[in-house]
């Protein structure tokens, strides 16, 4: 190894005296959220991009605007590759007087220094030693659900961030700092379209935008991949068919393929969904999914492009929407080719608060697979509630599918530990849009800083990447930081307890997934509330055991064991499996229908409770954070009493039973419940003037 390359030095800056030391959220200075977790950084200044647009322009302009530290920071790209670092991977060194960055590439160094800073704004620099990183997955990817018309599918944080319409003269400073806050988070690659995807994206016209954008995110190690129309061929050179196997077909592709590396010579590859909701696919000509995706890879091949498949599949017909993806794909393993990963949900039906791990994951023997979370908030309050999902998505990867026997979780297997990989990825629904904060809410951010760290290194806690997001977001100030902590910890579970507690899932009201509606019957009975909880005077739950859809059959042993039997399923789970009597006896002694009862209210309370933690440490932040997160916060905890008014006043008819005395009193019957839906429009967060009058002294 040979240090070929000086790029930075430290600036030692005069710090103390910007220190904030005010106790007072008024003098603080206004923060409006853009500078998401590099706000400890830039100490509330707007930041400043690098003016050479290299990767190892970008790490010495990093360092020398914002390295504090007295060593000086050398930067050094290894001449004879380290195998151990791989080709992102990064080893610092560190020293009294001297700091070195060591990597394989231009964009190891990167991650290298922005390692660094972070360390530098949450305490972890050292004075001697060495950390090596090395990210888990190859592809940490976004997809986003953005559209042409600037309309954001499950958006809740303003419009697309891409102005297609501007593009590719007006280059707005938002796709840098986009590029820059995913680079510091290990983010190395992003779906720039909504997987029910226009055609127009491939055409020649959208491709020379597509580029600009490339062109901008390159240098922070940033790939670009688009969404495709599976009957694009027919869209757009008004072939008469998009049938994988037609010969007409796969020229088009190869064209495309060609036209697209020509203009974006690291063009990633394409995501596709087919064949699901209404979207063209591959069966339309009676062919699987296999070779619709395979002749997409084959096109790809020459350029080392990858498909990433997505195994979210139902019909209207099944059984139990929770067993199609593996109905599906199981008899097609072994046949995809090697550059295709099959994309999965991390439960079996589609982002609800809690779900199983999907068991695909554990059935694909033969196939490469890869995890979808969401990070934008579909089903958990849109960008109204906190709820810091690394919690469920860390439950997922944690998961043991025992396909391997013991220890064959999810993150190992996707990760290509199981079977070898060449290429493992993971992938998040990106909540970011054009709103000033980029995510709508403040704390919507913890989730888009976690799903990079996750997809980097699934095995740091939730503790640790809350812990490094909030000192670097706001403060390290122990004071706020405990309390913001423990808060943001629990909202996950927490917004499961009062939106779909012990299993329960998918019974939002319309199609705007925000609030509840579990008397909803949809024209499809997979679309609808009661399908789901089988609420009735026998009791509740859906019953997936072997005298119900047989679901359980779809985890391998001890799984489809503990699962099946009620006695041995996880509690928060219970509802999801089985279908039990109101009065069955739970762990705690008490009824189901208290235990149901009881957690809605643990949901309530805690809701309420952010509040009285927020009124807590508002010293310690801007007032215009402050104000814009407590108004929220409001609106979660009315929020969570509606579910409650609503899920438990309809249950109630079935159960006939009480509301336990020591919860809050009911403030509106679900008939009266019923009409607020109706004034949801679909996709949006709703205005607060839609929603039920709550009030929360009572
Ligand atoms: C569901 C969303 C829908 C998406 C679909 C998908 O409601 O808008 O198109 O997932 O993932 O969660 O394709």
């Amino acid at each position: 190894m040979r240090r070929n390359k000086f790029i930075g030095c430290s600036m030692m800056l005069a710090m103390a005296g910007l220190l904030i030391s005010s106790c007072c959220n008024a003098e603080l200075q206004k923060e409006d959220g853009h500078n998401l977790w590099f706000h400890s950084l830039t100490d509330g200044a707007p930041q400043t991009l690098s003016e050479v647009k290299t990767t190892l322009g970008i790490a010495d302009s990093e360092i020398m605007n914002y390295w504090k530290g007295r060593q000086v920071v050398t930067c050094v790209v290894c001449q004879q590759p380290e195998e151990s670092l791989g080709r992102e991977g990064y080893r610092i060194e560190f020293g009294k007087k001297e700091i070195s960055v060591f990597a394989n590439s231009e964009t190891g160094i990167l991650y290298g220094v922005y390692d660094l800073l972070r360390r530098q704004e949450t305490g972890g620099v050292l004075t001697k030693g060495s950390v090596t990183e090395v990210p888990a997955y190859d592809v940490r990817i976004l997809n986003h659900w953005d559209n042409p018309n600037l309309t954001v599918e499950r958006g809740f944080a303003g419009k697309s961030l891409w102005k297609w319409k501007e593009l590719p003269e007006t280059v707005r400073p938002e796709y840098e700092e986009y590029a820059r806050a995913n680079a510091s988070i290990g983010i190395n690659a992003t779906v720039l379209n909504n997987v029910n995807a226009d055609p127009c994206m491939l055409t020649a016209e959208y491709l020379q935008k597509v580029k600009v954008l490339a062109d901008i995110f390159r240098p922070y190690g940033i790939r670009v991949y688009l969404s495709l129309n599976f009957a694009a061929p027919k869209h757009l050179a008004g072939l008469k068919t998009s049938d994988p196997l037609d010969p007409e077909v796969i020229q088009f592709w190869n064209d495309k393929v060609a036209e697209i590396y020509s203009v974006i010579p690291d063009f990633g590859g394409f995501l596709v969904k087919a064949n699901s909701e209404g979207q063209s696919g591959p069966q339309d000509y009676g062919r699987t999914h296999a070779d619709g995706a395979n002749m997409i890879a084959d096109a790809l091949k020459p350029y080392g492009g990858i498909v990433m498949w997505r195994a979210f599949v139902y019909a209207a017909t099944a059984e139990d929407r929770a067993m199609q993806a593996v109905d599906e794909f199981m008899p097609l393993d072994g046949q995809f080719h090697d550059n295709v990963i099959i994309q999965i949900k991390n439960g079996p039906i589609d982002f609800q608060p809690r779900e199983p791990f999907s068991p695909l994951f554990g059935q694909l023997e033969k196939t490469k697979s890869m995890v979808e979370v969401q990070i934008t908030q579909e089903y958990l309050g849109h960008s109204n509630h906190l709820a810091y999902l690394h919690p469920m998505w860390k439950e997922c990867l944690d998961s043991d599918t025992y396909m391997r026997g013991e220890g064959s979780t999810v993150a190992k297997i996707t990760e290509g530990k199981v079977l070898s990989y060449k290429v493992s990825a993971i992938a998040g629904v990106a909540n970011i849009g054009d709103s000033i904060n980029w995510c709508g809410h403040h704390f919507a951010q913890a989730n888009w800083y976690a799903f990079g760290r996750m997809a980097w290194n699934p095995d740091l806690t939730s503790d640790q990447i809350a812990d490094e997001w909030i000192r670097q977001t706001f403060t390290d100030n122990q004071k706020f930081l405990q309390p913001v902590k423990a808060m943001m910890l629990a909202s996950r579970e927490n917004t499961a307890h009062y939106e779909m507690p012990l299993g329960l899932h998918h019974i939002f009201g319309g199609a705007g997934h925000y609030g509840p509606g579990p008397w909803e019957q949809s024209m499809r009975r997979d679309w609808s509330p009661t399908f789901y909880h089988k609420a009735a005077a026998d009791g509740i739950g859906f019953d997936r055991t072997m005298q119900g859809s047989g679901a359980v059959a779809q985890y391998h042993e001890p799984l489809k064991s503990l699962y099946g039997n009620p006695e041995t399923c996880p509690e928060e789970l219970i509802l999801w499996f089985h279908h039990l009597p109101w009065d069955y006896a739970m762990k705690n002694g008490e009824t189901l229908w208290e235990t149901l009862c009881h957690t809605y209210q643990q949901g309530i309370d805690a809701a309420a409770g952010y509040i009285d933690t927020w009124d807590s440490v508002s010293r310690y932040v801007d007032s215009w954070r402050f104000n814009q997160v407590r108004d929220k916060m409001v609106r979660q905890a009315k929020d969570a009493l509606w579910w409650r008014d609503a899920c438990i006043g309809y249950f109630q008819q079935f159960s006939g039973m009480e509301l336990p005395a020591d919860c809050s009193p009911f403030q509106h019957t679900y008939d009266e419940l019923r009409k607020f839906r109706l004034r949801i429009s679909n996709f949006e967060t709703p205005s607060p003037d839609v929603l039920p009058e709550y009030d929360l002294s009572k």
